[in-house]
């Protein structure tokens, strides 16, 4: 029998919690993820890809727990070194994460496609499932805001998420292409199910669906594509997602979340907080499932990827069922 395979969805911080918990389960040949490169962008002259490095050090288990970003046991003599020559340091690069912004840039300087550099450097740090940016093409996220149109990290890092939002932009997105490597998972006959982990979906998913192509395979994929909230009881778990509704006049619900995806996902994992929603989620022709999707520990993680996988498993059984009576 052909070994099956799942895909995540991911952005940054929150997404790679339930991601690890997925590793947990999932070994390398039936499990990867598709990841935001949305946020990169080019800073001291280096290739700077968040998204991506937060899900390797995570994986690799090198991941800072404090701050959620950057790596464990870092140390900050180059950004002390670079104040003190009076240069940037708004966004903070710590010793040993310089080194993956360095080896990075020196490979894409060289000609090599970011989707083979990170499978590279994620080997280096012992990461064994894939790991696939969104595109090897350049897409970034800029926030409109009623103070102008801004760069993610200076929206993000350096104005701390302050100014009011009114919409987004990915630049670059209508002229870029999605890779073989994920092209060859998203249409592969053995995609038992897709998982949209618990990101901002305005800075961490949309930018993946708007890469052409990604959206549409979602819609005609054969498995089922399911997501997890990411907000829970009227509030996002971390960062900016609730905040930004509220300043575009969106309601701040989980069942908006799951509509804004109502045209590729079968099915939507809502926290225990959210149970009495399950109604109206299913209103929109979505299934819905309830469990604890708040994580704090690793045995989080993993019962979230677990129930996960059991929803998957009950779409596809249902799934099937139907295109019985069909027939
Ligand atoms: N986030 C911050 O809030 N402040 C920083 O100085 C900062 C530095 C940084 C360096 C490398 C890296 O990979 C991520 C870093 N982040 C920092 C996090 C990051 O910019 C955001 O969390 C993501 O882009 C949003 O997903």
């Amino acid at each position: 029998m052909a070994t099956p395979r799942y895909l995540a969805i991911t952005g940054g911080i929150g997404g790679a919690k339930l991601a690890l918990g997925l590793s947990r389960i999932l070994g390398s040949d039936e499990l990867a993820f598709i990841v935001n490169t949305g946020d990169d962008f080019e800073h001291l002259g280096l290739h700077i890809s968040p998204d991506i490095d937060t899900l390797v050090y995570t994986l690799a288990g090198e991941s800072n727990l404090d701050s959620g970003w950057g790596r464990s046991g870092e140390s900050w003599q180059f950004m002390a070194a670079v104040a003190a020559l009076g240069g940037e340091t708004w966004f903070r690069l710590g010793d040993k994460d310089l080194a993956m912004h360095v080896e990075r840039t020196r490979r894409l300087v060289e000609g090599q496609k970011l989707t083979p550099v990170t499978a590279c450097l994620a080997t280096a740090l012992g990461v064994t499932h894939r790991i696939l940016p969104m595109s090897d093409d350049a897409i970034r996220t800029v926030v409109h805001t009623t103070q102008g149109d801004l760069d993610f990290q200076h929206y993000f890092v350096r104005d701390k998420c302050e100014p009011i939002v009114t919409g987004f932009d990915f630049s670059g997105a209508e002229h870029a292409s999605l890779t073989s490597e994920l092209a060859e998972w998203l249409q592969s006959d053995d995609l038992s199910g897709v998982i949209v982990c618990p990101s901002n979906p305005f800075v961490s998913i949309d930018p993946i669906l708007a890469v052409p192509g990604l959206r549409e395979a979602l819609q005609h994929c054969a498995a089922p594509v399911i997501a997890v909230s990411p907000i829970v009881g009227g509030l996002a778990i971390r960062g900016p997602t609730v905040k930004m509704m509220q300043e575009m006049a969106i309601p701040p619900t989980t069942a908006w979340v799951a509509g804004h995806y109502r045209d590729f996902l079968q099915g939507f994992i809502v926290d225990t907080l959210d149970a009495a929603i399950k109604p109206d989620i299913e209103e929109l022709g979505i299934a819905s499932h309830v469990t604890q999707t708040v994580m704090q520990t690793l045995d989080d993680r993993v019962h979230l990827a677990d129930a996960c996988l059991e929803f998957i498993a009950q779409l596809s059984q249902s799934q099937r069922a139907t295109t019985k009576i069909k027939e």
